[in-house]
């Protein structure tokens, strides 16, 4: 038996132990933020079971379709939200939730409100959930100025308000990153204790990446300035070899491999969606937030994402062309 490897084994840190590790360097806090996070972190163990259970459920019928007992079947993200929406609720933290699965923001009866607003994708990257390729789940937290007079105004804040950002991704194993504003560190699932262990500690973005991430399908209908740059990816002009493509399709896994190897991850405004299709709430902000806070840059290719101010229109909380 290697010792060293039991003694490391015994010493675990987890996630909850880390958040209250901060909370303590924070001695005017009320550990809202760690029971905030603890009911995050109890959605997003739910959905990691959801979620592996999802192909075995293509037999029993999840994801929609009725089960060979004919019985209608919840689909998995709409379940997923539905998962967040209440653990969110019953953390008495809340005041206001807004799920990209949600038509309307949902404001948290009175009795039971908290200082925070959180926004969240409950399940990213859905068209992928059928081939059982990697999805997760995406969130932020503001905190509101008046719990008890919330408004949309709280959650239509710019990104760089944010108090802390993170994912969860379901894939190989499930992995939770996460950023309260002091840095960018990674925790894995671990089944057999059913809790998130440190296994990334703070992540940095290697300088010089390898790879750029981007739906060339959508090549024809890009402006000159994206085509421009994908090209010099593929064909450098100074001598460098070319950059290698990888693409998921699943922001979360494609932004997480770029967090851990470097490169660019871009989803550009073109002709068929001039206004892109990111999401600046529930999936621009909170992946921009996490890169910034492990030493990248993410850009709507005019301006720092993090700056911008995200307005209602009434089809939806703006979409957002994005590049990190
Ligand atoms: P959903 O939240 O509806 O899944 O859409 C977002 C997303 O799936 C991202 O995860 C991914 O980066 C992108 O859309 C893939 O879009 P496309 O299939 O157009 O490349």
């Amino acid at each position: 038996m290697d010792h060293e490897a039991e003694t490391h084994r015994t010493d675990l840190m987890t996630i909850t132990r880390y958040v209250l590790n901060e909370q303590s360097r924070h001695p005017e806090s009320r550990g809202d933020f760690t029971i905030l996070l603890s009911h995050i972190v109890l959605g997003c163990k739910f959905v990691c079971s959801a979620v592996s259970k999802a192909g075995l459920a293509k037999l029993i019928g999840l994801a929609g379709e009725t089960n060979v007992q004919g019985e209608e079947q919840k689909k998995l993200d709409v379940l997923s939200n539905e998962v967040f929406v209440k653990a969110l609720i019953s953390s008495g933290r809340t005041c206001i939730l807004v799920s990209e699965e949600g038509e309307e923001a949902t404001f948290v009866d009175p009795s039971l409100r908290g200082k925070y607003c959180v926004v969240f994708d409950p399940l990213d990257g859905s068209s992928n959930i059928d081939c059982g390729v990697s999805i997760g789940t995406i969130f932020g937290v503001y905190m509101v100025k008046d719990k008890d007079n919330v408004t949309l105004d709280e959650v239509l804040q710019p990104g760089k308000n944010m108090l802390a950002a993170g994912y969860c991704m379901y894939g190989s194993s499930c992995t939770l990153v996460l950023s309260t504003g002091s840095g960018v560190n990674g925790f894995t699932l671990d089944p057999s204790l059913g809790e998130f262990i440190l296994t990334h500690p703070d992540i940095k973005i290697p300088k010089k990446g390898k790879i750029y991430s981007v739906n060339e399908g959508n090549a024809k209908n890009w402006d000159g300035p994206t085509t421009k740059y994908v090209e010099k990816c593929k064909y450098p002009k100074d001598g460098a070899s070319p950059k290698s493509l990888r693409y998921i399709g699943s922001m979360v896994a494609d932004v997480h491999r770029t967090l851990l190897y470097g490169g660019i991850f871009l989803y550009p405004a073109d002709k068929k969606s001039p206004n892109g299709k990111l999401r600046v709430l529930y999936e621009v902000f909170p992946m921009s937030f996490l890169m910034e806070q492990a030493g990248g840059q993410a850009f709507t290719g005019k301006q720092r994402a993090l700056d911008l101010v995200p307005y209602e229109d009434t089809s939806e909380v703006a979409h957002l062309s994005w590049q990190l």
